[in-house]
């Protein structure tokens, strides 16, 4: 059993005191009578109020009205951007104090748990599109503090696509389905995205991310998170540090590849919150680890870049990111509307201690988020709600407005006032009021961009460098892919072009297969690599994986029993799957409970798969194991097979290649590291066998297994 899977599992029981304050708001309406609104208790729910059993319906039926009327409302608009996400609650610990950088109270005691609430999202698509398309995916954390709230509103690519706020209504006017016709959906392969990338060359290095395996992450758990910006610590002597905020996820990021992205986009839009939600629910909770890139104020211009520019990166060989603490989420949410969608992020919350810096894009979020919430949850109470409340008191002299919940006692509003006592009052920085940095600031008014902002390019092209050859690959097919949808060959063409700049490895190959014309030259003078890009770099492990387990009519119960349950110990989700639901008896009387039917599941639900069965009836289904080995080689995923499961591997032709793992072959040729056979006896060894299949596992992928590609003919 895992640390964390001993913390308290009884829902009901608060963990902290943001739980604590939640659960004031927390009703449970099962087993009690049906009221209305106002308390009334009701006698009959399913007949309106009419005039004579054939009548018309009466006016002064205040129920059908009052359930009617309330219905009609419940919708709010949905966010702008990130409008479809999910969200879990969990908390906080830094490792040792971060005194030495910052003052805020939640960095300096190693014992402390801060509550969180963590809303991860996509960017594009409506609040019911499906999550594993090609995105930005957003990581916003509030951290509720001694001090008030802190939000680390980010995403999981460390950089913007624009360098000012002022573009951002344009950039999501271009991103957004066309408004002709109102397509395509959550999608960027399409002419006003690529316009806007073409003619903004300032999106180059973000659009790079963008179309890599970052944009397709296997899961919430398996992704990096960014602050982006560039931002201010500051100590209790009043000195600062820039800082740059990471999220480092424990197992790891993965990605899914693309073939495998929109498959699962019809087998489960809800891919990525079913993954957190079960994962969660199991006891195994999300952790990531905060990390920080620290930089001396004297340090400002030591680049060849402007750290105030939130299109540049500050490579981590060059400023190394320190791990500062650890973030567990461990409890999904009562009920997504009222926390997930009525939840308020603004990087403007911060506490003593956490300062801006002057990116022009922060500053203008700084607008933004206030001004949004006013129309999607209503008015300028928002903070009130349950989910937006700090855990520490609030006092001004703020008041009234739609939906005011607190009952402000007293006839005084005003400072400066003689009646309370001039309170509520300031207070000095040091009793614990926030100060802005004094930075000081010269210059004229000016509509400009800083010439330091004016490098586009260079650091896209340390983002290629970096890359594996399999990942330049991918990002080479999802240009082809992206661009190959834009209508427009003006725009198609234009966008090699812009390109070429970064590598002409890339803009060739993408423009051939777009029909644009090859740019004969370009390419960055920039030569260096930041092997921290690479996901290839990444921690490896099997645990968060899921593996499906295909029975028929003769496998050895016993055995695969003993497999599951390895693979379970190394925190791998074993799920069998056959033609029925329910309990299956193997060859030895052995029997195992289906979970899923053929027709229920598919093979890229899963990360690996493992045919345990010859003889397979896949009752309602119109696929099988053939089909699941099919797209788990395709999708370089590991397989396995014992006893008469291994015949699927001979017909599939897919026998010793990298990431198989075969329990009945004994003569076959061990051609690469990962792939595996272990001799066909009357026992043969579940625990070898699963212990090659975990190694397999936790590589994710297998990407020098050989997948026919290319050419294809008939037979
Ligand atoms: Fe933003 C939402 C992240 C630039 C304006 N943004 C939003 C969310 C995330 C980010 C994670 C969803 C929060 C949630 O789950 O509720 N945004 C970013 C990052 C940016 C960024 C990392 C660049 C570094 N955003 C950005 C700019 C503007 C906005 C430049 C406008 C000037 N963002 C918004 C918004 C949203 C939003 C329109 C929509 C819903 C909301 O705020 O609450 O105000």
């Amino acid at each position: 059993m895992s640390e964390q899977s001993r913390e308290p599992r009884d829902p009901r029981e608060p963990r902290n005191l943001k739980d604590q304050q939640l659960e004031q708001y927390r009703v449970t309406d099962e087993g009690r009578k049906l009221t209305t609104n106002q308390g009334v208790v009701l006698s009959e729910d399913e007949f309106s109020l009419k005039a004579g059993e054939r009548g018309p319906t009466l006016m002064e039926d205040f129920h059908f009205r009052e359930k009617m009327t309330h219905f009609d409302h419940e919708r709010i608009p949905e966010r702008i951007v990130h409008a479809r996400g999910f969200a879990a609650h969990g908390e906080f610990q830094v490792y040792e104090s971060l005194a030495p950088y910052t003052k805020a109270k939640f960095l300096q005691d190693p014992a402390k748990k801060t509550p969180v609430f963590v809303r991860f999202s996509t960017v594009a698509g409506s609040r019911g599109s499906a999550e594993t398309v090609r995105d930005v995916r957003g990581f916003a954390t509030k951290f509720y503090t001694e001090e008030g709230n802190y939000d680390l509103v980010g995403n999981n690519m460390p950089v913007f696509f624009i360098q000012d706020a002022i573009k951002f209504p344009d950039l999501v006017h271009a991103l957004k389905p066309e408004p002709h016709h109102e397509m395509p959906q959550a999608a960027s392969a399409h002419d006003t995205f690529w316009d806007f990338v073409a003619n903004n060359p300032e999106t180059a290095h973000m659009v790079l991310w963008l179309m890599s395996d970052r944009a397709l992450p296997r899961s919430f758990r398996m992704m990096e998170g960014f602050g982006v910006h560039t931002f201010r610590f500051v100590n209790d002597l009043g000195q600062a540090h820039f800082v740059k905020f990471h999220w480092k996820p424990v197992l790891g990021a993965h990605s899914l590849v693309w073939d495998e992205a929109q498959k699962i986009a019809g087998q489960d839009p809800d891919f990525n919150r079913r993954d957190m939600w079960e994962a969660i629910e199991r006891g195994d909770f999300l952790e990531f680890e905060l990390g920080v890139q620290l930089l001396p104020e004297e340090d400002e211009f030591r680049f060849d870049f402007d750290i105030l520019d939130p299109t540049k990166l500050w490579p981590e060989e060059e400023v190394p990111v320190k791990l500062v603490g650890k973030m567990t989420l461990n409890r999904n949410v009562d009920n997504v509307f009222a926390e997930t969608e009525q939840v308020a992020f603004h990087p403007g919350h911060v506490v003593p201690g956490i300062d801006f810096t002057n990116d022009p894009l922060l500053q203008g979020r700084l607008f933004s988020y206030t001004d949004t919430q006013l129309i999607r949850l209503g008015g300028p109470n928002f903070h009130e709600l349950p989910i937006n409340r700090p855990v520490c008191p609030f006092h001004n002299n703020q008041r009234d407005g739609y939906g005011r919940q607190t009952i402000n006692r007293g006839a005084v509003s005003y400072r400066n006032n003689s009646l309370a006592g001039n309170t509520p009052a300031p207070v000095s920085e040091a009793e614990g009021g926030y100060v802005h940095y004094q930075e000081k600031i010269e210059g004229r008014k000016v509509r400009a961009r800083s010439a330091s902002f004016r490098d586009h390019f260079s650091q896209a092209a340390l983002f290629w460098n970096s890359m594996s050859e399999v990942e330049r690959k991918h990002i080479v097919q999802a240009f082809s892919f992206e661009l190959g949808k834009v209508g427009s060959p003006s725009v198609r063409q234009q966008a090699v072009d812009l390109f070429a700049n970064v590598s002409l490895e890339l803009a060739v190959p993408v423009a051939e297969a777009i029909g644009a014309v090859p740019p004969r030259e370009g390419g960055s003078k920039e030569t260096r690599r930041s092997p921290a890009l690479s996901l290839m770099n990444t921690a490896k492990s099997p645990k968060g994986r899921k593996v499906a387990v295909l029975l028929g009519e003769d496998f050895d119960g016993a055995y695969v029993r003993a497999v599951m349950d390895v693979l379970q110990a190394a925190g791998v989700r074993a799920e069998a799957v056959a033609g029925r639901l329910g309990k299956h008896r193997g060859a030895d009387g052995f029997e195992l409970e289906a979970v899923h039917t053929y027709a229920t599941t598919d093979s890229v639900l899963f990360d690996a798969i493992y045919v345990a069965s010859g003889r397979v009836d896949v009752g309602q289904a119109d696929k099988g194991p053939a089909e699941f080995l099919r797209d788990a080689f395709a999708h370089y995923k590991p397989i396995a097979a014992s006893h008469g499961g291994t015949v699927w591997l001979e017909t599939g032709g897919l026998a010793g290649s990298q990431g198989v793992i075969s329990a009945a072959m004994p003569d076959l040729p061990d051609s690469s590291a990962s792939s595996a056979s272990f001799a066909s006896s009357d026992s043969p060894d579940s625990a070898a066998f699963a212990e090659a299949f975990l190694e397999a596992i936790a590589l994710h992928r297998h990407w020098d297994r050989v997948v026919p590609k290319g050419e294809r003919r008939c037979p």
